[in-house]
């Protein structure tokens, strides 16, 4: 719905419409079978959505349709100067995390690895889920694996994501803060060379701020054995080749070719360019410099976080 009173006008000819939840940044209106308080699914009003009883919208909203006598699970559409009643479609009404999940940890035990559709706090988006490189239940925010996504974009495609669920992407820095910030969340970092070996990097808790803080990484409680190269970038902004937020004279994302928390410049930049193993210039490429050094590209990687 493009706007928040179309959602109420929508809800005012629909029996069954309680209350209306209406979620700004990607214009979704959810209707709702029970009153704000009485709602069984824990909706809030909070900054970004709009959470409020039918009651209280003006009786005009419903035009043509007010008082009409379509059944409980129908709505009433105009149609010129008449009205009609189609049947509404009512997907499961229980707000139970076995359908609803709010990202991959919440599946069923024994889900395999693959594209699933979670529910985090107000919104719903794909993911990919990985139940197999580090156990099960991990969210899947970033993939490299084969150089067929330009990762060399600018701040807006960072900030809504790009690429592809099930080869290479990035999920998009509004939607892994929405994730993050719903709860404590560990990170999962895996890598592999050329030489078929793999490495990881583990991360206890990590958050990216909201778009106002330019999605400042959060990373805290390293272990593993391809050495703690995120840790320098702690606490930096996001940059792109069209946003330099980093504390380097010129912009590290354009010397760099991609996006990240660049600082003065790096010590690990997974979205650099895909070129294919060793090279000859410095910090360049799919970058984590204390696993394989400042002149080596990886083959994979995969950034992942789960709920703790
Ligand atoms: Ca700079």
């Amino acid at each position: 719905m493009p706007m928040w009173s179309f959602c109420a006008q929508f809800c005012s000819r629909v029996q069954v419409c309680k209350s209306i939840n209406f979620i700004a940044w990607n214009k979704t209106c959810q209707i709702n079978d029970a009153d704000p308080g009485d709602s069984k699914c824990g909706i809030i009003e909070s900054t970004g959505n709009s959470f409020v009883a039918a009651s209280t919208f003006p009786k005009q909203l419903a035009g043509q349709c007010q008082g009409n006598n379509c059944k409980r699970n129908e709505a009433c559409m105009q149609k010129g100067p008449d009205y009609y009643c189609v049947p509404l479609h009512i997907i499961s009404p229980v707000c139970s995390t076995k359908l609803h999940p709010r990202d991959c940890s919440d599946l069923p035990i024994g889900s395999e690895s693959g594209v699933y559709t979670i529910y985090p706090t107000n919104a719903i988006f794909d993911v990919y889920c990985d139940m197999d490189t580090a156990g099960f239940g991990w969210t899947v925010f970033q993939s490299r694996m084969n150089g067929a996504t330009d990762f060399y974009r600018k701040w807006i495609d960072y900030e809504n994501g790009f690429g592809n669920l099930t080869s290479e992407f990035w999920l998009g820095n509004e939607l892994i803060h929405l994730l993050t910030s719903t709860g404590n969340y560990k990170l999962y970092i895996h890598l592999e060379d050329f030489e078929g070996n793999s490495a990881s990097a583990e991360y206890s808790d990590f958050s990216v701020g909201d778009s106002a803080t330019n999605y400042t990484l959060n990373v805290t409680g390293y272990c593993g054995n391809a050495g703690n190269s995120l840790f320098y970038h702690k606490n930096m902004m996001f940059s792109t080749k069209d946003k330099d937020n980093d504390r380097f004279k010129t912009s590290c994302a354009q010397m760099f070719e991609g996006g990240w928390w660049f600082k003065d410049c790096l010590q690990s930049h997974l979205n650099g360019k895909y070129l294919g193993g060793e090279h000859f210039n410095s910090g360049n490429g799919i970058l984590w410099k204390g696993w394989k050094g400042e002149y080596y590209s990886l083959k994979t990687t995969r950034m992942m976080v789960k709920r703790h």
